[in-house]
């Protein structure tokens, strides 16, 4: 149900003047875009606090059920527009800059992207958030307040060089709200023994337990036209006043507050893994003991918790949380075992986002047990019982021993999250049949009812409305406007996918994305790029499974075709890369020193021209995604097939209109699905031919590179000196694929990759095929919008009903 706040240009006018003179005290003309910026959102804070406030008046009065998402990684961007979209004044705002004479987009790219996160999971949380509140959801996100978010990748003679991302600055993030009063006590390391309580009980008692206080700040999360604002809520620590004395210097203070520091602290020492695991207890257990609190406010009894509040376990991260409220049941509410066993399993909830086993997270028992000691007490205790209950079942022995959470040392929290709750997802079909049949297997042939999928999904407003403003309105002109609001209506363009006309409007859209992109490459790169060139965009994190480097032997091919043949017919292309390496990972940034020395071979090199360009951007993140995806018309998605989970890129490319080049994997099975087989552009292995490598052990990379002259030489010339300024990197390269028999089998994708991209290179040249392609896929993209994603969760896993509207939504 629409409903937008009743806002006139005029009254905006006013409300901004007063608020800006009331902060900055110097003239509109004479201020910076950070000072407009400040002032803007500080008039947008003054619109949505009233709605804010009674949305949980309303929530807590008619003792609605909450979903709380925990995660570790919340990556929304920016979020002056979607503020403004989702309270429906953009282009009131807009307008109202363009009469004061005042450059919106200055002050826009003011703000400094909120990157507590990574990449797919850390968007996906930030997407759900929004998702949440524009359905009318109660979902909650808990997470923790990053003062570096993900770090700023400079690219340095070829090389990534990493610099913290000071994102937080000097002006904080002007979205969030203290709550002090919601601040609670957070207890690591010491030691724990249990002293008689009397009638028969145990209780705990703590020795020299490090307390720390953790204190939550709010950062509102809006619903599209609907006056509805959830909550993400961002724990930071501090040293509570008590204790300040433990704390004489100031190493010893930031000790501390390195748990809320950096997103993923190096743990490769033992010291860095002992961090990590305290960011992930710190936020797991401030969120649930603010969450019993506020359950037990309704007077309701506490074994009945689960019929109020849901936990979700994002990734294995938070997954501390079913043995965390057991101890806060048992220890703080004195709750039997039993009861407190029953009230956790419906509480919480678990999602696996990859299948490479780096991610499911385990820690020893030694280092785990030394920090959280009461904890594990009760991980041991899960473990025991869980033991006996399968046994009791007659559950096959060897199935049990695989899924125990306590193993040979190492504590499992992906089991601790399964055993400990009611539900498991994977996040597209084909990574929950792996889940099921591989990864999970022994927990699924024992529960196979806790297990589901659901497919990803992502915030169509902003891939539309935000950041490709001139597609949102050629799709209006041509479909009218319904699909602003119920993104399902985009169907209708299927009619219009033949129309010559329609055809035209959208090409030229697309163009215009190109210009856009171009001018920002000639800026920061130097690299002038044609926009009568294919534009072939990979941007996501750098990882070996991902794939970056087969597309790079295609590259390396295309160059020899064109040194070869200089006066060949040769379908120009721009490819255009974004990825951040972890820091750790030296393999992913010796792939950036490669194409970035690539790059300056190819781009300089008179001979090649226009035919080919390569472009590295650095320093991917969510605001360069807006400028990048609307600008691609190829969409690379070529991981192997069963290692990408689900991906969400994809989807946001799909959506503006660029044609996939994919394996079949992730959602890229799904997009085929709804497109159709001829408007994608599908190569490579299948996951069950993929799998029967690995069953049989038969796969000869050395063998591929003797025998088949084109790879051999796409292949030599990582080592031979033609790409300069990179021998070391290359070797490693030559080696990860020749001599270490490539894991990811490019060798083996690579002839079907290259036929595939010379299907693009002909299908871009008729135009009139082109365009029904890339229409077909803006056309079909309604099916992955995280809306319906988060109605899955809440309806399947949460058991959520639609809260009653509140006095802002229209009747
Ligand atoms: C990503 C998956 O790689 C991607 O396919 C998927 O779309 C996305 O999650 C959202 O579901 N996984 C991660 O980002 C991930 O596993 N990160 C953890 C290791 C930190």
């Amino acid at each position: 149900m629409e409903q937008t706040m009743e806002l006139t240009t005029d009254q905006f006018i006013r409300d901004f003047e007063q608020t800006f003179n009331e902060q900055q005290q110097t003239l509109l003309q004479n201020a910076t875009p950070t000072e407009l910026f400040l002032a803007l959102a500080h008039t947008i804070r003054q619109y949505y606090t009233p709605m804010w406030l009674e949305r949980n008046e309303s929530l807590s009065a008619r003792q609605e059920k909450i979903a709380y998402y925990f995660s570790i990684e919340f990556l929304p961007g920016r979020m002056l527009e979607t503020n403004l979209l989702n309270l429906g004044i953009l282009d009131t705002v807009k307008e109202g800059f363009t009469q004061l004479g005042l450059d919106f987009t200055a002050v826009k790219n003011a703000e400094h992207d909120m990157a507590l996160g990574n990449g797919g999971l850390g968007r996906l949380a930030a997407a759900f958030m929004d998702s949440l509140a524009t359905t009318g959801y109660a979902g909650f996100g808990n997470g923790l307040r990053y003062k570096y978010g993900l770090f700023k990748q400079r690219i340095v003679d070829g090389y990534q060089v990493e610099l913290p991302d000071a994102w937080f600055g000097s002006l904080g993030n002007v979205w969030e709200t203290r709550k002090d009063h919601d601040a609670v006590n957070v207890r690591f390391f010491g030691n724990v023994y249990m002293a008689d309580a009397g009638e028969g009980k145990l209780k705990p008692v703590y020795s020299n337990a490090q307390v720390l206080r953790a204190v939550p700040y709010d950062v509102p999360q809006l619903g599209y036209k609907n006056g509805v604002v959830n909550n993400l809520r961002l724990w930071d620590v501090e040293i509570p006043e008590e204790y300040e004395l433990n704390y004489p210097t100031i190493a010893d203070r930031r000790r501390v507050e390195d748990i809320t520091a950096v997103l993923y602290p190096d743990d490769s020492t033992e010291e860095g893994k002992k961090l990590r695991l305290m960011q992930e207890y710190f936020m797991t257990s401030a969120g649930l003991q603010t969450i019993v609190k506020s359950y037990l406010k309704m007077g309701l009894p506490l074994e009945k918790i689960y019929e109020k509040v849901s936990v979700h376990i994002n990734d294995t991260h938070p997954a501390v949380a079913p043995a965390e409220f057991m101890r806060i049941l048992i220890d703080d509410y004195g709750m039997e075992w039993d009861a407190a066993w029953n009230a956790t399993t419906k509480v919480m909830s678990y999602t696996n986002h990859t299948i490479l086993s780096e991610a499911l997270e385990k820690w020893s028992t030694g280092l785990f047990s030394f920090v959280l000691p009461r904890v594990f007490q009760i991980i041991v205790e899960i473990d025991n019982r869980y033991m006996a209950q399968m046994g009791a079942q007659g559950a096959d022995y060897a199935r049990v021993e695989n899924t125990r959470i306590v193993r040979n040392g190492q504590v499992h929290m992906a089991h601790l999250a399964i055993i400990g709750g009611h539900s498991v997802n994977g996040v597209a079909q084909i990574h929950t049949e792996l889940l099921k049949e591989d990864t999970l297997r022994d927990f699924y042939a024992l529960t196979p009812e806790k297990f589901n999928n659901k497919t990803n999904g992502i915030v169509q407003r902003r891939w539309t409305q935000i950041a490709a403003p001139v597609l949102s309105q050629t799709i209006d002109k041509w479909i009218g406007f319904e699909w602003r609001n119920d993104i399902h209506a985009l169907r209708a363009l299927n009619d219009v996918v033949d129309n010559p006309r329609a055809q035209n409007d959208f090409w030229e859209v697309k163009q215009l994305a190109k210009k856009r992109l171009a001018d920002y490459i000639e800026e920061t790169t130097g690299v002038h790029v044609s926009t009568d060139a294919i534009f072939d965009v990979q941007v996501k994190r750098l990882h070996a499974y991902k794939r970056q480097l087969l597309n790079v032997m295609h590259i390396i091919k295309l160059y020899w075709d064109i040194k070869d043949n200089p006066e060949g017919d040769f379908t120009p292309r721009v490819f255009i890369f974004g990825a951040k390496a972890a820091p750790g990972y030296h393999f992913a940034k010796s792939i950036i020193k490669v194409i970035n020395e690539l790059a300056n071979l190819i781009n300089n090199d008179p001979e090649i021209g226009d035919k080919l360009k390569v472009v590295f951007l650095e320093n991917y993140r969510v605001s360069l995604a807006e400028l990048i995806i609307p600008a691609a018309n190829v969409s690379e998605q070529i991981s192997l097939a069963s290692k990408e989970a689900s991906g969400t890129s994809n989807m946001k490319f799909m959506m503006t209109g660029a044609v996939t080049m994919a394996t079949l994997d992730g959602a890229n099975i799904e997009i085929r699905d709804e497109v159709g087989e001829e408007n994608i552009v599908i190569f490579g292995m299948t996951k069950d031919e993929v799998y029967h490598h690995y069953e049989t052990h038969d796969y000869n990379a050395r063998y591929l590179y003797d025998t088949d002259p084109v790879l051999h030489r796409v292949i030599n010339t990582f080592v031979d000196g033609t790409i300069p300024r990179c021998q070391s990197e290359g070797s490693e390269i030559f080696d990860a694929l020749v001599t270490y028999n490539d894991e990811y089998f490019l060798l083996e994708d690579f002839q079907s990759y290259v036929a595939a991209q010379a299907r693009v290179s002909a299908l871009y040249r008729d135009r009139e095929r082109w365009m029904h392609m890339s229409m077909m896929n803006i056309a079909n993209s309604d099916k992955f919008t995280s809306d319906d994603t988060i109605r899955q969760y809440a309806e399947e896993i949460w058991h959520l009903s639609l809260p009653h509207a509140g006095r802002h939504r229209a009747a």
